[in-house]
């Protein structure tokens, strides 16, 4: 691989960036509104088939929504592939970087490896995850669980976003057909590995003075939705005696959530989202949906976290007169990242430190199926899911860099080699 200073730069990633810059951008919330397979993700799905086609990348959308794009100058088949890429969907309001930094990395990762004339011993392949954030229909990383048969299709199929669009009416828009989703065994066939590039959700380079990192871990974490039960009544006509105001329970159960998380340590928990019902200013609500998103690095501490705000939410909601109950919406267990792979990564990137993320990514999902790898790129705020989110220019560049560096290894002599173990204890 050329020495970084003579890489050949066809595309830089703040260029790719910027042709998106306007694309979903939010006038109420800042930052960016993706939904999947809305108008602004659309646009980001036809950006990116357009650059891969300029590529000369052999572009195809599966069955389950995943967009490859094949890279094989040398027209190899189609098996123990390097996978690259992201998500372009994003959360209400996210940052420009969060999924897009690592497809647009991929894109420059390309142009780099094609410029080095290097002859690869794989196909590569540049691959987009839909619903990585799961913000239109509630379950994060759905497209790579499908992939991967982690969630059950029919279930996905019914889905609904908060206009009441199901996953399957919202897919077959799209071109798909909602009876063929599911597990995908010729897709996973053609993986070799995976490596991910994202944006660091937090300072750990800030504070290491580093600009790409290695991942070493994921935390467990799931989505719970909490419904509080009362009684719905006039806002006027209703003593302050006599009620049963889910709202009120709703604040005591969030600041309960809080307490129990800060209880113990390495423990997360959110309420972002909160729907009462009837939702009226002049209504007290007869009942208030709430999420939880609650995470650990362990398993077996999480399933606790959750059961122990259960209980206190429950004990705090029956001071307010009101019942709870607790549904449990998606659960991904705590990722070690393919030891051996996470090795040959710091190999080629001996200045890079390892760390771990509590943000969960399509990496952690498709951990199960092959070697997964994640490549972090310094983030000077630290902030993700807001627009606070940045990564500076020449941060990006060499996270490109870095990238390129990588698939460059994985796709020479002995690169292949690292294939289908699965995740490696270590
Ligand atoms: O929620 C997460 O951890 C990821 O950003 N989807
Ligand atoms: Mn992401
Ligand atoms: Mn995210």
């Amino acid at each position: 691989m050329p020495d970084p200073g003579t890489a050949l730069r066809s595309t830089s990633v703040p260029q790719l960036l910027a042709e998106i810059a306007d694309v979903g951008t939010d006038p109420v919330r800042g930052g960016y509104s993706r939904p999947v397979y809305g108008a602004a993700e659309s646009d980001l799905r036809e950006w990116f088939t357009e650059h891969a086609g300029r590529r000369g990348l052999d572009v195809e959308t599966d069955r389950n929504g995943i967009i490859w794009a094949w890279w094989n100058p040398r027209r190899l088949p189609l098996q123990n592939a390097v996978v690259t890429g992201s998500h372009l969907d994003s959360v209400p309001g996210g940052g420009a970087f969060d999924g897009p930094l690592g497809v647009a990395s991929a894109l420059a990762a390309v142009d780099r490896l094609t410029a080095s004339g290097i002859r690869p011993t794989r196909p590569l392949a540049v691959a987009v995850f839909p619903e990585e954030e799961g913000s239109r229909f509630g379950i994060a990383c759905l497209g790579s669980r499908l992939l991967t048969g982690t969630l059950d299709p029919a279930r996905a199929a019914r889905l609904t976003d908060a206009d009441g669009t199901t996953f399957a009416e919202a897919v077959s828009r799209h071109g798909l057909d909602a009876d063929h989703l599911g597990r995908d065994e010729e897709a996973l066939r053609r993986i070799g590995l995976f490596v991910e590039l994202h944006v660091e959700q937090g300072r750990g380079l800030v504070d290491l003075d580093q600009p790409v990192a290695v991942a070493s871990s994921v935390l467990a974490h799931g989505r719970w939705r909490l419904s509080v039960f009362g009684e719905g009544n006039h806002a006027g006509a209703t003593s302050m005696s006599d009620r049963r105001d889910p709202m009120v329970a709703a604040a005591a159960v969030i600041g309960a959530a809080r307490d129990v998380a800060r209880s113990r340590p390495g423990a997360r928990a959110t309420v972002g989202r909160l729907v009462p019902v009837p939702g009226g200013t002049n209504v007290i609500a007869s009942r208030v949906d709430l999420w939880l998103d609650a995470r650990h690095p362990d398993d077996v501490a999480t399933a606790a976290l959750v059961a122990a705000i259960g209980e206190r939410a429950t004990a705090v909601a029956a001071e307010e007169g009101c019942t709870v109950t607790l549904t449990e919406e998606s659960l991904s267990p705590a990722v070690r990242f393919d030891v051996p792979l996470r090795d040959r990564l710091t190999g080629v990137l001996p200045t890079a430190p390892l760390l771990a993320t509590g943000a969960g990514h399509d990496a952690g999902v498709l951990a199960t199926e092959v070697p997964t790898a994640m490549l972090f790129v310094r983030n000077p705020t630290g902030v993700s899911h807001s627009p606070a989110e940045h990564v500076e220019d020449a941060d990006t560049d060499l996270g490109a860099e870095a990238l390129a560096r990588v698939l460059h290894d994985l796709l020479g002599p002995g690169g292949e080699r690292l294939t289908g173990q699965g995740p490696a204890d270590g």
